[in-house]
């Protein structure tokens, strides 16, 4: 989405960007952050509280650029890679066009449902805080931090309590293949899109379905242009945060130390933020809209998703080859440790 204002800002920031990204700890620097979502949707909260610390515990400054204000997420992440921001973050949803390892968080049930298990493993795991940061590096980036955002559900004209229900219908799905792959999988006909073609495609019926989080069900309003939820319990949606990686290897200990920190804090916050969020999310959904139908499928009734699963890992595996082998093998025993 190149809007001329969108263009205008990004011209603006070109030429600010020498000035800004001085190396020098000492100095009081202008930082910029790019995110995929609204200012108080999660990565906008989570932004917000980086912003902060960085703010309350140094001279330099961050400013924020949610959604839509330099474009799509494809555009920001060119963008930090040039260098002309310094933070960005990117869910593995599109990274995965990248990295194609990022896609392991598409393999469908591999992260935990229960709450508890899934913020230790984010804490805790080794392939997210030790393996990953090498991928990303390799393209100019340095990985900060990944964290969850919550349950993934789809939305649909029609109810879909089992994968033939998905038949013919057109699935907006991320950019990555692997997530394709799923919905192949599952029958339906996926149909990749940037997010800001997603709420009108549904409108003219170009797509009929699409997934995300309950809040992004909420605060996007995907409930006016769909009629039914459906949760599987398939996937929680993954985000990353990171930093170009020439600007980060050049601050100073002091800055980087900063800037860890200040990933630290707004994770600790965005996972306490995130409690109850799901439930509160779609309860706000069904106020708006009672008519809606919100469908959360049996231990029988997801079986037949689950089962399908396998067959996702090993496309991933042969997209990947011994590269994703160790990052899933890592995963799983990431996962174990915290089960
Ligand atoms: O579906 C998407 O494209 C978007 N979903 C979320 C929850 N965040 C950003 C992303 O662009």
């Amino acid at each position: 989405m190149r809007t001329t204002k969108s263009k205008t800002i990004l011209r603006g920031l070109m030429l600010g960007t020498a000035l800004a990204v001085l190396p020098l700890s000492a100095q009081a620097a202008e930082w910029r952050y790019a995110f995929e979502e609204a200012l108080n949707e999660v990565q906008g909260v989570y932004a917000t509280k980086f912003k902060e610390y960085i703010e309350e515990n140094s001279d330099h400054s961050v400013t924020l650029y949610p959604f839509g204000t330099l474009g799509e997420s494809a555009d920001i992440m060119e963008q930090a890679q040039a260098g002309i921001l310094q933070f960005v973050d990117q869910s593995p949803g599109f990274t995965g066009a990248l990295i194609p390892e990022a896609q392991v968080f598409f393999v469908p049930y591999l992260l935990p449902q229960d709450e508890g298990q899934l913020f230790d493993f984010f804490r805790t795991s080794k392939a997210i805080n030790e393996m990953f940061p090498e991928l990303y590096a390799q393209q100019g980036l340095e990985l900060l931090t990944m964290f969850p955002e919550g349950e993934v559900c789809m939305t649909t004209q029609e109810p879909v309590t089992k994968p033939e229900d998905l038949n013919e219908v057109k699935f907006r799905v991320m950019t990555n293949p692997l997530l394709v792959e799923s919905y192949n999988v599952w029958g339906a006909t996926p149909t990749p899109l940037p997010w800001g073609e997603v709420y009108g495609a549904l409108q003219t019926g170009i797509i009929q379905g699409q997934e995300n989080p309950g809040f992004f069900l909420e605060s996007t309003k995907m409930y006016e242009v769909t009629d039914v939820i459906t949760c599987i319990g398939h996937n929680n949606f993954t985000t990353a945060v990171m930093a170009n990686k020439q600007f980060f290897d050049g601050l100073g200990a002091e800055d980087q130390e900063l800037v860890q920190n200040a990933i630290q804090s707004a994770f600790d916050y965005i996972l306490e933020y995130q409690k109850g969020l799901q439930d509160e999310s779609l309860a706000k959904i069904k106020e708006a809209k009672p008519e809606m139908q919100i469908n959360v499928l049996s231990e029988e009734q997801r079986k037949p998703f689950m089962d399908a699963a396998g067959e996702v890992e090993a496309t991933f595996i042969e997209m990947t080859g011994d590269s994703g082998q160790k990052i899933l093998d890592q995963m799983k025993a990431d996962l174990s440790a915290v089960e």
